[in-house]
């Protein structure tokens, strides 16, 4: 079982982070914001920063911290939303996402100073490079853990499979993947671009596997952080987390339009108002 008080955590962080995602999406204006795949992957992004990882916003550059790399890059939002309830960042430069010279663009652009490990963006470079970064700790004889949050569409990209097949042969056990399962990619479903049986390709690919059914249940997705950080497999882990795109916000939950779009007064208001009645 999940400690009590690290879930409460989550679930408050988590709650913060939404809010962020909409304040960070809307001063981005015209420019739109990728609103729907940030605000499925909160509680994975939460229980990593929250929950699980050993990392310290004073210290970015610290040797044995464990890194995190958002491979599905367009979600940079939920990323942005850690750093910024962590205290990589402040609220005044999250509010500079996507401006002009703003060092939070709309893909997450490596900056070390304030926790950015790397550029992400083109769908599964975030992944193999990830599987790099495990592989040096390996080599060097370091202790920490990666881990890397890749989208469902994305694991349609060839590079996903080279890099897991390459990750089981030199047994990478110190990765840790999370897929945000949630069913929606750019155009239309994910089971209506390649419908693929996730779990046999990551399980024939040499990882180990965790299903996930609730994958915005902080409880949940900490368990499974937790049981895939401490197994002894010996293999690379890989947890499918079931979540709703554009969780949080009714008009964008399982919404295709809210992959990525301007967001207008209207719908501002109506979001912010539906994440002031939950609090
Ligand atoms: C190599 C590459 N091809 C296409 C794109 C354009 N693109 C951006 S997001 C996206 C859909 C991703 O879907 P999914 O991985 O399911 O993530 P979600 O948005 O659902 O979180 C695509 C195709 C890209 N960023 N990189």
């Amino acid at each position: 079982m999940a400690n009590e008080n690290t879930v409460a955590l989550i679930e408050k962080k988590a709650a913060e982070m939404r809010r962020h995602v909409i304040e960070m999406g809307y001063v981005a204006g015209g420019r739109g914001a990728h609103f729907g795949p940030a605000l499925s992957s909160i509680e994975i992004v939460a229980g990593l920063f929250f929950g699980v990882m050993n990392h310290d916003p004073k210290n970015p550059t610290m040797a044995d911290r464990d890194r995190f790399v958002q491979s599905k890059g367009h979600a940079c939002l939920s990323y942005y939303a850690a750093l910024a309830e962590t205290g990589y960042i402040n609220k005044e430069q999250m509010y500079t996402f996507k401006g002009d010279g703003s060092f939070l663009s709309g893909h997450p652009s490596r900056n070390m100073k304030y926790g950015i490990e790397i550029s992400s963006g083109s769908l599964g470079n975030g992944f193999a490079i990830a599987c790099g970064m495990a592989k040096a700790a390996k080599i060097k004889g370091e202790q920490h853990k990666v881990y890397c949050l890749v989208g469902d569409g994305e694991c349609n990209e060839g590079i996903i499979w080279e890099a897991a097949m390459n990750a089981a042969k030199n047994q990478l056990n110190n990765i840790v993947t999370i897929v945000d399962r949630n069913g929606v990619q750019l155009a239309g479903k994910t089971t209506e671009i390649m419908d693929v049986n996730l779990e046999a390709f990551w399980k024939a690919a040499g990882w180990d596997v965790l299903v996930v059914k609730s994958g915005n249940d902080a409880s949940s997705v900490l368990e499974a952080l937790e049981a895939m950080r401490d197994s002894k497999s010996g293999k690379p882990h890989v947890i499918i987390a079931e979540t709703t795109k554009g969780k949080g916000i009714s008009f964008m939950e399982g919404s295709l339009s809210w992959h990525a779009r301007p967001m207008e007064k209207e719908f501002y208001e109506q979001a912010v108002s539906e994440l002031e009645e939950l609090s």
